[in-house]
């Protein structure tokens, strides 16, 4: 049997629906500082989402829908200048707390604390963003809660890569049968299992609900509140209204 020693959280869509009214508001808010005519919607958003990282999404963005104004943004240096003025937008508005943490979640990270499993983290956005939003919710102590950070381009290749787990698995010095992965998305998930970690729970929302999770040994819509209850949507979970600490415990230790 193996023990959980570390719940290892993805960021975005996973501690905190970021993705619509936060990433794509301050993408938008950057395309229109820059003069560029272009516009994200909530739709299209989502299609995008397909491609972790924000550079990486607009260098998509351009190749596949040749906007106009593109030229403007052509290397390296133009796009990574865009998405730093996207960056600054972002931390601007989780400042001016906007964005709440999902349900659950910081009763699972305060359980976790309380007996003593470890606290990572593994996400494609920047690290000054997981700060800024770990700060905006949690207070500014929150940030030294999570004995590793993995974010952004400490790694070359993203999601659904297992680059940045791996990194993180080794900071930890933790094999991938010590660790549970919370994630939102298919890439996430896609990412942990290429790393080796079979225990993974999946949190959805509203841009990841029909992505193929069934890799996933559990799926549920949210880690739940008495007020917001948890819908069950795959593997052999407790009929509870939300996961504490020591559910995920169990549910980790009933996969070895
Ligand atoms: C989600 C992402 C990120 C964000 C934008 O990361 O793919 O790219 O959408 O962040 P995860 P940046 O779910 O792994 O937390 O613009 O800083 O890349
Ligand atoms: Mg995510």
């Amino acid at each position: 049997m193996a023990e959980l020693k570390a719940l290892i959280f993805d960021v975005d869509g996973t501690l905190a629906d970021t993705e619509r009214d936060g990433h794509r508001v301050a993408f938008n808010a950057a395309f229109a500082a820059a003069g560029l005519p272009w516009d994200w919607t909530v739709e299209r958003y989502g299609e995008l989402l397909d491609v972790t990282g924000g550079k990486e999404r607009i260098a998509y963005f351009m190749e596949k829908h040749r906007p106009a104004g593109r030229a403007a943004v052509s290397s390296k240096a133009q796009i990574a200048a865009l998405h730093a003025a996207k960056t600054q937008h972002y931390i601007q508005m989780l400042g001016s707390g906007v964005i709440p943490l999902r349900a659950g979640v910081e009763r699972v990270i305060s359980g976790a604390r309380r007996v003593g499993v470890r606290l990572a983290i593994a996400t494609t956005t920047t690290p000054d963003n997981v700060r800024a939003l770990l700060e905006s919710t949690l207070g500014e102590e929150a940030w030294s809660w999570f004995e590793v950070i993995g974010a952004g381009d400490v790694v070359p290749a993203k999601k659904p890569a297992p680059d940045i787990y791996c990194w993180v698995l080794d900071r930890l010095s933790l094999t991938p049968d010590e660790v549970m992965a919370v994630e939102d998305s298919a890439n996430g998930l896609n990412a942990a299992w290429a790393a080796g970690i079979r225990s993974v729970l999946i949190t959805t929302n509203d841009y990841t609900r029909g992505q193929d999770f069934r890799r996933a040994p559990y799926v549920v819509s949210g880690l739940g509140d008495e007020g917001a209850p948890l819908v069950r949507l795959a593997g052999d979970l407790p009929p509870t209204t939300h996961l504490s600490i020591a559910d995920l415990q169990a549910l980790h230790a009933r996969l070895f």
